[in-house]
């Protein structure tokens, strides 16, 4: 009998439910349930619906009574830095904010009176992003002390539904260290660091790793689902669940491109060098304590907001047509500069850093595509040539992994720029690995090692090479 899994994989943007088996020796993944995502304005701030997002969660899992399917166990990823307070009858004290409000602006320069940056960088290794989990918990102590008095828990986004799931409270390492709050040598919360900043140690859950199995859900929730199924805990972190997809990292950059492009190598060790904390590379955790050496670059949320701006009255693909043909537009912007992080309106934001920096201003939809796609292209040089200057070496494979790999003209771009070669594939990377973590824990696949071979196997991989000059 084949073993099946559910992997629960939530983006800024959209949701799914995928469900995961080895069928003659290729991994196989089905999706059972898709839904979408964003943020929405809850009185003053900017949150995550989460009540919405466990329907849909508990929805899907009752889908898999539809495909007579009953999975062993499940697991959940999502964004990172994001989290909720409960109190000790599990109540929630706080709304799960969005890193994309504005509450942390200028918290990160008082943190650093309080302790000095490059302390915070060689204890932690996490780059420095006025949204980290240590600069909102700041922000939350000015705003609304009490929750944090109260506070008898934190729990990251997905800790919470593996926590609504199970009644059971951990944190997840991979997830936990995007807080700037792990210590990158002990693994363990920082107490020091949680004392500079006066915020109480007693909340911090234990830590526990990938392929932790937690328990069964509850019995009223396997007595709603129709069955009952343990939940294993994923690379709870949604970008190192796609790092684990990456089937070869031997001299290989991957990007992980969805809402955000995350460029990076994988590590054994954290690299805490001068040159890396100046070009703000961040060492977050992967699955077996291997780290995530790289760097967040705005991503596709500048032309999912651009799509919005324009009411969705183009998709994804005419973006990429309309870009094309606005060849000779050349503008380009500093995708990192924080005005794109949640603007008011991507388009006026894109035009109004032109006017500023006397560049042409994109006004068709077909030269703000370009001016996105170009820009996003050069920060991934400018990337990889940071990369290669901290490791002294050249790379000569970048892998693209994530949905964002489906545009073969940004593909195609990055193979021009670099000289690389380039690999495209899986798009579902982040369900792949959160799905593998599960099947490495209830003893299907021996380990990583082998996952990755599995992974290779199983999934189709497009290769672009730079275009040959006329
Ligand atoms: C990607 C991601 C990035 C993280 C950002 C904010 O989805 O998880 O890795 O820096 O979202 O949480």
């Amino acid at each position: 009998m084949n073993k099946y899994v559910l992997a629960v994989d939530i983006g800024a943007s959209s949701g799914r439910l995928m469900l995961g088996s080895i069928h003659e020796g290729k991994l196989v993944l089905d999706e059972l349930h898709r839904f979408s995502n964003s943020i929405v304005k809850k009185g003053q701030y900017y949150c995550w619906d989460l009540h919405k997002l466990f329907v849909e969660i508990k929805q899907g899992i009752k889908k898999c009574q539809d495909v007579q399917v009953r999975p062993e166990s499940i697991g959940i990823d999502t964004w990172a830095v994001d989290f909720v307070l409960l109190d000790e009858n599990g109540n929630l004290l706080t709304e799960a904010v969005s890193y994309r409000d504005d509450r942390t602006d200028g918290v990160m320069e008082e943190v650093f009176q309080k302790i000095i940056k490059e302390r915070i960088y060689l204890e932690t290794g996490i780059q420095f992003q006025k949204f980290n989990t240590i600069y909102q918990l700041c922000a939350l102590k000015k705003s609304n002390p009490e929750s944090l008095d109260k506070a008898d828990k934190f729990l990251m986004v997905p800790d919470y539904f593996h926590y609504l799931l199970t009644g059971k409270a951990v944190n997840e390492y991979t997830n936990a260290t995007s807080t700037q709050l792990v210590n990158a040598f002990t693994k363990k919360w920082d107490k020091q660091l949680l004392d500079a900043v006066s915020i109480k140690p007693e909340m911090f859950q234990d830590i526990k790793m990938p392929g932790t199995i937690l328990g069964d859900v509850k019995e009223e929730l396997a007595e709603e689902f129709g069955f009952n199924l343990k939940v294993v805990l994923p690379a709870t972190h949604d970008t190192a669940s796609a790092v684990i997809s990456v089937p070869e990292h031997d001299e290989t950059i991957y990007i992980s491109s969805g809402t955000w492009s995350l460029i990076g190598v994988e590590n054994k060790f954290p690299i805490c060098v001068t040159k890396a904390l100046d070009y703000n590379f961040t060492n977050e955790g992967g699955i077996d304590y291997r780290f995530r050496f790289l760097k967040n670059i705005m991503g596709l949320w500048m032309i999912q907001e651009v799509r919005r701006n324009y009411d969705n009255e183009y998709s994804f693909a005419d973006f990429v047509e309309l870009a094309k043909a606005a060849k000779n537009f050349q503008s380009i912007v500093n995708v990192n500069d924080d005005r794109f992080l949640n603007p008011d309106n991507m388009i006026i934001a894109i035009q109004n850093y032109c006017a500023e920096t006397n560049q042409e201003i994109p006004v068709t939809p077909g030269e703000v595509a370009k001016c996105v796609y170009d820009s996003l292209v050069e920060c991934y040089v400018a990337a990889i040539d940071e990369i290669e200057e901290i490791f002294e070496k050249k790379f000569t494979k970048i892998n693209i992994i994530g949905g964002g790999c489906q545009n073969e003209l940004l593909n195609q771009l990055i193979a021009d720029a670099t000289k690389k070669q380039v690999f495209a594939g899986p798009v579902e990377a982040t369900a792949v690995g959160n799905i593998v973590s599960q099947l490495i824990a209830l003893g299907e696949i021996k380990d990583v090692h082998e996952a990755r071979k599995l992974i290779k196997h199983s999934f189709d991989v497009k290769g672009y090479e730079a275009a040959q000059p006329i």
